[in-house]
């Protein structure tokens, strides 16, 4: 028996553990915070059995992996009548990422 920590970003949190849940993983979410950032972050605890810990990781890269998303940014109308002003602005930001740990599990009883 093996514990999967998986560190994620709050926006993953939903699509992850439907994905997890999908595939017959059972999951606890923490509300934590990252240390360094002082940002909200979620960690989720799925205990597994050890043959299925590289599916479980699979789920987490496919929903969590870092990509690039498009972004729109809302036009300023701070900076007079140019149209520069009024026009959207979009840009690709990168998003997601996953810190996972696995860890071994001593005993596991449900009571
Ligand atoms: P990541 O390395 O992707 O880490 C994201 C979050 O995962 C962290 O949030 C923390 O909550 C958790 N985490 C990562 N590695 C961990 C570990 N070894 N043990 C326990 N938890 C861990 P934050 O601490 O707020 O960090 C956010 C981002 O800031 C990090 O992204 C990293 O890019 C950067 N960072 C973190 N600590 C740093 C440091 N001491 N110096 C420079 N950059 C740092």
């Amino acid at each position: 028996m093996k514990m999967i920590y998986a560190i994620i970003r709050n926006d993953d949190k939903d699509n992850l553990v439907y994905k997890l849940n999908e595939k017959g993983f059972s999951v606890t979410t923490l509300a934590t915070t990252g240390g360094f950032l002082k940002q909200k972050n979620v960690t989720l605890l799925i205990g597994t059995e050890e043959e299925k810990v590289d599916k479980a990781i699979e789920v987490i890269r496919k929903a969590c992996g870092r990509r690039k998303q498009m972004v729109y940014h809302n036009p300023s109308t701070s900076g007079g009548m140019n149209l520069m002003n009024y026009m959207p602005m979009a840009a690709h930001v990168d998003v997601g990422g996953a810190t996972v740990f696995v860890m071994d599990v001593e005993r596991f009883e449900k009571i």
